[in-house]
């Protein structure tokens, strides 16, 4: 199908929300937050440029400081970082765009030289991730970290809900829960990471009780139709796996479909790499099983999101790279105009270069 006759390009209502077309800017990490891990006016910069998006999502923003595992993300815990993400969703909605923040608790994908007094990350079991860590000395081996004790879920899930009402009070319109890419929420989904034996663990009901609590506090604070949900079933990043993912992210989506969120944002593949992952389990089953808007990602080009429109495979095509190194994405795409390449050594930390500098249309040639 052509770019004449493809919506891709056309306003789309996301439950109350207007969005002014169907493209999504995926959160990205960058760490470039400030001390505090404050969002910075040059974050403003940022998000203004890409406010063209039909709605922009959020790099990820640690609900606590327990919560993180890298250097200079966001947070949306204190008063200063809803000040700070304040000055960026009244600068976004100046502009027109749409803008959801999410929530983002890292679990294992930590170190204790990230977290406060040194202590150890927390998750799900005692189950250490292959892999390192950038800490303030550079690359350094992931730690064996500390199973939650049960009595503790509770105040994990009021960290989710304070998370939830600080975006609320920051202006957001909205926000996502991060439960891929082999974060918290996920170690918890999956038996590779998840070797509870209460009512957290073992059997898919248990694994799936702590993301549905969060869910759930979340959906005291927002209306439905403004909460989210990312998930990457086939991705084995942060070194997470399932035996059977299938059975597994069926019960999650079917019960987020009860419930009536708003959307479904999933990782199709490899995040970030291939798309095809030789697994058996078809994505489209999500898809079908949930009535809300999907969300696909996921290395999709002009040509792929243009198809998924066309076969209605997604309700909404969420662009990642290309968002780094396009504020003006939108356009390129509905013009079919070149596109910039991202700078992979600018994606992580550093200044404005490799992060607000990327060239517009206009001024390109
Ligand atoms: C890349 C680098 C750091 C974090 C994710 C939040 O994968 C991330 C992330 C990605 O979801």
């Amino acid at each position: 199908m052509s770019e004449d006759t493809s919506d891709l390009f056309q306003p789309y209502r996301l439950g109350d929300l207007a969005l002014a077309n169907r493209i999504v800017m995926a959160p990205l990490t960058r760490s470039r937050a400030g001390a505090g891990d404050v969002p910075t006016p040059l974050m403003t910069t940022y998000y203004v440029q890409r406010a063209t998006a039909g709605l922009i999502i959020t790099e990820a923003s640690q609900i606590s400081p327990q919560g993180k595992g890298y250097i200079q993300t966001p947070g949306i815990y204190s008063t200063a970082q809803i000040a700070g993400w304040r000055a960026i969703t009244e600068a976004v909605h100046a502009h027109g765009g749409k803008i959801v923040i999410q929530l983002w608790h890292v679990g294992r994908i930590s170190h204790p030289d990230l977290q406060e007094g040194g202590a150890l990350p927390v998750a799900p079991s005692a189950v250490r991730a292959t892999g390192q860590v950038f800490t303030g000395r550079g690359m350094v081996d992931m730690v064996t970290p500390r199973a939650l004790a049960i009595d503790e879920i509770p105040g994990l899930v009021a960290d989710y809900r304070r998370a939830a009402e600080n975006a609320k009070e920051a202006g957001f319109d909205g926000v996502e829960i991060h439960a891929a890419n082999g974060y918290l929420l996920d170690q918890f989904l999956r038996d590779k990471t998840n070797r509870r034996t209460d009512a957290y663990g073992g059997a898919i009901e248990n694994r799936a009780r702590l993301l549905l609590e969060v869910t759930d506090a979340v959906l005291e604070v927002w209306d439905k139709g403004r909460v989210g949900v990312r998930l990457s079933p086939l991705s084995p990043v942060n070194d997470i796996d399932d035996s059977d993912p299938e059975p597994l992210f069926t019960h999650v989506v079917g019960e987020l479909a009860t419930r009536g969120i708003g959307f479904l944002h999933v990782v199709e593949g490899v995040t970030g790499g291939p798309r095809e992952t030789g697994h058996r389990f078809q994505l489209a089953t999500l898809r079908r099983l949930f009535p809300g808007t999907y969300i696909a990602n996921n290395g999709y080009t002009r040509a792929l999101a243009l198809a998924a429109r066309a076969e209605d495979s997604a309700d909404l095509i969420a662009f990642g790279r290309p968002f780094i190194a396009n504020p003006d994405l939108v356009e390129r795409l509905r013009r079919d105009a070149p596109l910039n390449t991202p700078d992979e050594a600018t994606f992580y930390g550093g200044d404005a270069h490799g992060y607000t500098d990327y060239p517009f249309l206009a001024s390109a040639a």
